[in-house]
């Protein structure tokens, strides 16, 4: 898989990718993550990326001419797709995730500070996708989550140890409790059946608490649960 970050900060896509799990897959071939700067792209000597807003108004807009140009400077293969990191965005899920999983080249337009000129999104007619109802300073953080949600999805970038089978939301429900040593602090016990080595048991106990918790933490996704589990 193939993520080209178009960023006017690269060396944030670049620093977040070479910790940890996502470094060992860069490090594994499973993924290579390119950034690229639309302000080496710009025509003017000041190397100029924004500019205030016809019409007036408060704050600037980053311009069409150095997006367009870095986005076309990339190579694009043929199983690839394009988004924009933007609160107008549909909001990101699991299923995206999964469904972002099947394309080989992901190109993804960040913004900074300000808006992009609508004729950016005319002409590469991006995807939009976004993390939430808020507003960062950037795109950089959405397109990082984005990078790594779908990485870890990537054959071969978890361990076994790591698995993503387990993981919340995989199966509709929210991740059960988690215990390890020691097994009493301040009087909290790790519940009996988690020690008892009776693996039937301890699988009931965990989809148990899964659809426990999901139904108060998060009522929408059991209601969605229930409908699809009759
Ligand atoms: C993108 C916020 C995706 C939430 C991009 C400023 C953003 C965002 N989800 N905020 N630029």
């Amino acid at each position: 898989m193939i993520f080209d970050v178009l960023s006017l900060f690269p060396e944030m896509i670049e620093n977040y990718c070479s910790y940890s799990i996502i470094k060992r897959a860069v490090q594994a071939g499973i993924i290579t993550v390119n950034a690229l700067n639309p302000r080496d792209f710009t025509l003017d000597k000041h190397k100029k990326v924004d500019d205030t807003p016809y019409g007036g108004g408060a704050g600037m807009v980053l311009m069409v001419q150095p997006y367009v140009d870095a986005y076309e400077s990339i190579k694009r293969i043929e199983n690839s797709v394009t988004i924009m990191l933007s609160p107008q965005g549909e909001p990101l899920n699991d299923n995206i995730v999964n469904e972002l999983t099947q394309y080989e080249q992901i190109v993804m337009l960040c913004g900074h500070y300000e808006g992009f000129d609508e004729r950016i999104r005319e002409i590469i007619k991006p995807r939009e996708i976004s993390l939430g109802d808020f507003v960062l300073t950037g795109g950089e953080l959405p397109a990082l989550c984005l990078i790594d949600a779908v990485s870890r999805k990537l054959d071969g970038t978890l361990g076994k140890i790591e698995s993503a089978d387990e993981d919340s939301f995989s199966n509709g429900l929210i991740e059960y409790p988690h215990y390890t040593k020691p097994r009493e602090f301040r009087g909290l016990r790790v519940p009996d059946v988690l020690l008892n080595g009776n693996h039937k048991e301890i699988n009931e106990f965990r989809l148990q608490k899964s659809i426990e918790r999901t139904k108060i933490k998060r009522p929408d996704l059991y209601k969605k649960w229930l409908k699809n589990s009759d």
